[in-house]
């Protein structure tokens, strides 16, 4: 039985097909810089937003239509859903897919009752997994819907609701692992506040941290050995949010002797939202060393809030492949597309059309900072411009061996010419060549 029935196997046609439900640019076997795009770009789609999203705003319900949901919160709907997802899956290709506890599985009156029906779910996702070889990318706890996680789960005032949030995590942990998931990730919902009046922060970030030791101790525990990935986001829903950016996260991280137990999981809107661009937070996970995963998808610029529209920026796709290609690729991360349909696309067609841009998009990404790089001229540009640290004073510099005595004695000697030219332009006219 099909619960797609008008909705063919997507496959590659090329540039010049006209049919909306194929690949124009996407050829999964495809080698680029000799691995094929099907390896570079690890594909993964978000149960949330393809299964549990029902498109609603602040202002009007769900519009989503979903037949094959009966609208209720049994684990049957649920296990249901979950052969329409892996049926989704099947038809367009992606290999992998992300969830969160709450998405696959009802939450019930008590956590034991919601820890069974999870149990339950996971079944059938395992089983799904095993009859069409997709694979769990990264899976999750959701801490940030239900009421009693109003203030935060790590960071929540209340040490009981601390522990059921912990609770939530030990479960999703085991899940994750018993389905074979590359990583876990803790995007931190409502860990952050609205008002300092109310707010001990020192407090929240301590036990924040707490947490976060406990899940690497239980990751060790039960043999996981997928990555712990943090996901950083300024604000929205809270007001402040700790985990606000690459290099927030990366301080953290730091300061409490978590940094070699946890990468980062870069979302494009997230980066916007806090002020930067998507490459500036890719740029420093991956200078860092700690570049895990990314949820692929774009903001608004007019809305100015979390919209998590599907990625079609070619310029942007390019940016994002460009830092992937350059630190070697993902390895047990991928693209997540962390993307909903707007609120008007309602049918399940939509859902397809979706994908497929956002995978084309990323395909020719691929393709086209594949070709920066074989060409040679900006990384040339780049390597230039800091030539002049390659002579005797600067690899002095550079191997931590010079004095301010040294430098005053260089800059008396020798007046400083004026810097090489930046070349935006003339650099900015090079990327567009290739587009
Ligand atoms: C929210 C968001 C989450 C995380 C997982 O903005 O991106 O879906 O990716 O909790
Ligand atoms: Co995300």
């Amino acid at each position: 039985m099909s619960f797609f029935p008008d909705i063919p196997v997507i496959k590659y046609e090329g540039a010049k097909s006209k049919n909306p439900f194929s690949f124009k640019h996407y050829n999964p076997e495809e080698l680029v810089e000799g691995k094929s795009m099907r390896d570079h770009l690890r594909f993964a789609a978000a149960y949330w937003h393809v299964m549990r999203n029902p498109l609603a705003d602040p202002f009007g319900g769900g519009t989503a239509i979903t037949p094959w949901d009966d609208g209720s919160n049994s684990v049957e709907n649920a296990q249901k859903r979950v052969r329409v997802f892996f049926e989704f899956l099947e038809k367009i290709g992606i290999e992998y897919y992300c969830f969160h506890d709450r998405d696959v599985a009802p939450e019930l009156e008590t956590l034991a009752a919601s820890n069974k029906a999870l149990d339950a779910v996971a079944g059938t996702l395992k089983e799904e997994q095993e009859r069409t070889g997709k694979k769990l990318l990264w899976g999750t706890a959701c801490l940030f819907a239900h009421p009693r996680f109003a203030n935060g789960a790590g960071t929540s005032p209340s040490v009981d609701v601390f522990a059921h949030g912990a609770a939530q995590v030990k479960k999703a942990l085991s899940v994750t692992h018993d389905l074979g998931g590359g990583g876990y990730v803790f995007w931190g919902g409502r860990e952050g506040y609205s008002s300092l009046w109310n707010t001990d922060m020192k407090r929240e970030l301590d036990h924040l941290a707490a947490f976060l030791h406990m899940a690497v101790d239980w990751k060790k525990k039960i043999g996981f050995t997928g990555k712990f990935w943090i996901e950083p986001k300024p604000r929205e829903p809270s007001t402040h949010q700790y985990d606000s950016d690459s290099a927030a996260c990366l301080n953290f991280l730091r300061e409490y002797g978590l940094f070699d137990e946890f990468e980062l999981n870069i979302e494009t809107n997230h980066a916007t939202l806090a002020g930067h661009t998507m490459r500036h937070e890719l740029t420093v996970a991956a200078a860092a060393g700690k570049l895990g995963s990314i949820d692929a998808n774009r903001g608004d610029e007019l809305i100015g809030w979390d919209t998590d529209q599907f990625p079609t920026n070619l310029y942007l796709a390019l940016e994002v492949m460009l830092v992937v290609l350059r630190m070697g690729g993902l390895k047990e991360g991928g693209l997540n597309f962390d993307a909903k349909r707007r609120r008007e696309s309602n049918t399940p067609a939509d859902l397809f059309h979706a994908h497929i841009g956002g995978m084309d998009t990323f395909a020719r990404g691929l393709k086209i900072a594949a070709a920066i790089r074989a060409d040679g001229r900006i990384e040339e540009f780049v390597k230039a411009r800091y030539s002049s640290w390659d002579g005797p004073l600067g690899q002095k510099i550079e191997s931590g061996k010079a004095t301010l005595a040294d430098l005053e004695a260089h800059a008396l000697a020798k007046e400083a010419p004026l810097p090489p030219s930046g070349g935006q332009e003339y650099l900015e006219n090079l990327v567009n060549e290739f587009i």
